[in-house]
């Protein structure tokens, strides 16, 4: 087994066997990164019995499973993570070792401590063969829009800045809106994350788009608005979905026309983001109103599909279908099949890193909720999974704030706000 130190901070290995990993403790090591996927090969110890093994022996753990083939920013960024916020020294490992340091220097690269051209020969130089981290960098910096990933860890969301590199204009994605259910207290630090950012990389926000109503947090949408006085945006059938819950929320006078936002989408509507062109997919099933924003080759699918090993979004709250899901996601599956899919949540399914890009090529070919399935079995199995699916433990906080674009409550005499609550209007629970 080949372990090669790579600095006082990093070690990169081969697969390493189950007492080898136990001894690392003793050799100073702090914690273990496993970058491998499951079932590569028989024999490979796993996830779970890795983790185990670190974990026994005191050492940190973390789960980052890459192919050469699928390396997203979220992987780099999960790897960049799990090595600064170590106690010691890393030990990260993959089949050979090369994916591990790929991931490394990628990080070192895109954070300016190491140039593209220096890549192949530190990768020589440790005896790796680096040549991937270059096309990665390669295809990573032709990639148009620019998109970054937001990770909002309490509600497993994913916020979006994608960008246009020519014209430096963006649109924000599914911003959040910080909410407490036990103390009440709501805060706008995801939302202000994304504004720093667009103010580093000297971006103009164009549009704050929302994919649809979310039923697990607030939309930033109304926040962003007022900080960037862009225009916001969501499908259009949000006017169906505001009078479904006007109905449960027993509000006369919630207006039910979308006139909260700045323009409503309808399924083929078309609209710039600087050189841009990008459209609109209408997706229901997850929601009456969701919708796909297709950007160049990027698409964001939010709650349709998840990730791979995720499967679907659930399709079962008021105005749901899962039949209705299904077709919308053939149609997002019908997109050329290197079109970079960005999911809407990630809950990082069996202790892995969040992820949240893939692609329409790698979604037809490993999401079990799609590959070689017909509609009747995907609506019996998700229709299955979500009877066992407790509802969103935010759906009713939720809906009242998104249904109105993410405006909180006015406040009453007293300068407060208040949420309000329909009992027993949804199905009994699952508790
Ligand atoms: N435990 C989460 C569940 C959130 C949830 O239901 N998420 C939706 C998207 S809004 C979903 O599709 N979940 C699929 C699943 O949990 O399998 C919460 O309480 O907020
Ligand atoms: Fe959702």
């Amino acid at each position: 087994m080949s372990t090669v130190k790579i600095s006082d901070r990093l070690t990169v290995a081969a697969q390493p066997d189950l007492s080898s990993l136990s001894s690392l403790a003793a050799q100073g090591f702090a914690a273990v990164v496993n970058n491998r996927p499951d079932g590569e090969e028989t024999g490979q110890p796993g996830h779970a019995a890795e983790k185990a093994a670190s974990q026994g022996a005191g050492l940190s753990y973390s789960f980052i499973p890459v192919t050469g083939a699928t390396i997203a920013a979220a992987d780099i960024d999960a790897f960049r993570k799990a090595v600064s916020e170590a106690k010691g020294p890393v030990y990260a490992h993959c089949r050979s070792g090369t994916r591990s340091l790929t991931l490394h220097v990628l990080a070192e690269t895109l954070d300016g401590r190491m140039k593209p051209e220096e890549i192949e020969p530190f990768g020589q130089a440790h005896g790796f063969d680096l040549s991937g981290a270059v096309r990665w960098l390669a295809r990573h910096a032709a990639q148009t829009p620019q998109v970054t990933g937001f990770y909002e860890p309490r509600t497993g969301s994913i916020q979006y800045v994608v960008a246009d590199p020519k014209t430096k204009r963006c649109a924000i994605i599914d911003p959040v809106y910080a909410f407490d259910e036990k103390s009440g207290s709501t805060a706008t630090d995801p939302a202000d994350d994304i504004l720093a950012f667009v103010a580093r990389e000297g971006l103009a926000v164009d549009w704050i788009l929302d994919t649809h109503p979310h039923a697990d947090h607030f939309s930033a949408a109304h926040y962003l608005k007022r900080k960037t006085g862009a225009p916001t945006a969501i499908g259009a059938h949000i006017t169906a979905v505001q009078k479904l819950w006007q109905a449960i929320y027993n509000w006369p006078e919630l207006k039910t026309d979308g006139s909260q936002w700045d323009r409503l989408f309808a399924e083929g509507d078309r609209f710039k983001l600087g050189d841009l062109d990008c459209r609109v997919m209408f997706s229901p099933g997850h929601t009456l109103a969701s919708v796909t924003y297709v950007i160049g080759d990027a698409a964001f699918v939010h709650d349709t599909v998840f990730m791979p090993d995720s499967g679907t979004a659930r399709a079962d709250f008021p105005g749901g279908s899962a039949k209705a899901l299904w077709a919308s996601i053939q149609a997002i599956l019908a997109l050329p099949d290197e079109t970079r899919l960005f999911v809407g949540h990630d809950y990082e399914p069996g202790g892995r890193a969040a992820k949240w890009e893939s692609t329409v090529a790698e979604q037809k070919r490993s999401n079990p909720h799609l590959a070689g399935m017909t509609e009747e079995s995907f609506v019996a199995l998700r229709e299955a999974r979500d009877r066992t699916l407790p509802m969103p433990k935010l759906i009713l906080h939720a809906l009242q704030v998104n249904i109105q674009g993410g405006r909180l409550p006015e406040p009453e005499a007293n300068g407060r706000r208040y949420l309000r609550f329909p009992l027993d209007a949804l199905e009994a629970t699952r508790w």
